[in-house]
């Protein structure tokens, strides 16, 4: 192959790994601002943090013979969606659905298929959920639809993944059986675990919705301003809400 030819190769490479990375960023601003929202309008943040990667040449091609898949840059963009990949990572299980109902919602992004290995756990205890989701990524001439993967789990459940994937890398994929078994049963344990927080934090939700005063109802923060809202105001939506109902 003569040097030019390989230059014209790695270009169509950069740019096609290029478009995962503006897939990321997309979707990163699209989280961000539901967090906003949802942290405006609940007075709560249901996100930790949130990760992302483009995943590696070396691994897009273990993952391409792995399935199958023919060498070819097309068959690869519509055969592995996971080659933009991002990690939310959330407090309590139940804020898992809820930031995965509002990338349902999101009109611009098609949800193509949602692995629920919280509800199905992988037989060496994985938990997660994963979402295929197709983002448009907008060019200054034309809107290209670029796969991802986004992964929703809790910080206990990241944690076992991450030990997890760490003694896969060591052992090389060949973890001895009793390691396994250890394994099986911290997943376990971080289930009810994150079974007993959940409970903990509905009920400091309850004992905080009883202890909330009407001043603190008649006010709102944005950007670190404070607005006070009328009473009246209030009364008068309030009236052409029963109205409307
Ligand atoms: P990386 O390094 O994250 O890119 P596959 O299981 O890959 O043959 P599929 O349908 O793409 O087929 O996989 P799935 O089940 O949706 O999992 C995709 C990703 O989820 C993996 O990506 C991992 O990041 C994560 N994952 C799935 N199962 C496990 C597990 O048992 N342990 C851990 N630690 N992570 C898991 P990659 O491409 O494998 O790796």
């Amino acid at each position: 192959m003569d040097v030019r030819q390989l230059e014209r190769l790695k270009q169509e490479i950069v740019r096609f790994m290029m478009m995962y990375k503006f897939a990321i960023e997309e979707l990163r601003t699209k989280i961000e601002i539901l967090q906003q929202e949802f942290h405006y309008i609940h007075d709560y943040n249901p996100i930790e943090h949130i990760t992302s990667r483009v995943k590696s040449p070396e691994s897009i091609l273990q993952k391409a013979h792995r399935k199958g898949i023919p060498l070819s840059l097309p068959s690869i963009r519509e055969n592995i969606r996971d080659i933009a990949g991002l990690r939310i990572v959330c407090a309590f299980v139940s804020d898992i659905y809820k930031v995965s109902e509002m990338l349902h919602n999101q009109s611009e992004l098609v949800v193509a298929e949602c692995k629920d290995y919280i509800k199905h756990p992988k037989p060496n205890g994985y938990r997660s959920l994963h979402l295929i989701v197709q983002v448009p990524v907008f060019m200054s001439d034309h809107t290209e639809k670029v796969w991802a993967e986004i992964q929703i789990r809790t910080i206990a459940m990241d944690f076992w993944a991450s030990l997890e994937h760490k003694l896969n890398y060591k052992y090389n994929y060949q973890i001895p059986e009793p390691l396994l078994n250890e394994l099986r049963a911290a997943a376990e344990s971080i289930a009810l675990l994150d079974e007993k927080m959940e409970r903990i934090n509905q009920e400091a939700n309850h004992f905080k919705a009883t202890l909330q005063s009407e001043t603190e109802l008649q006010e709102l923060w944005l950007n670190n301003q404070r607005y006070h809202l009328p009473a009246d105001f209030l009364n008068m939506l309030l009236d052409s809400d029963s109205r409307r109902k």
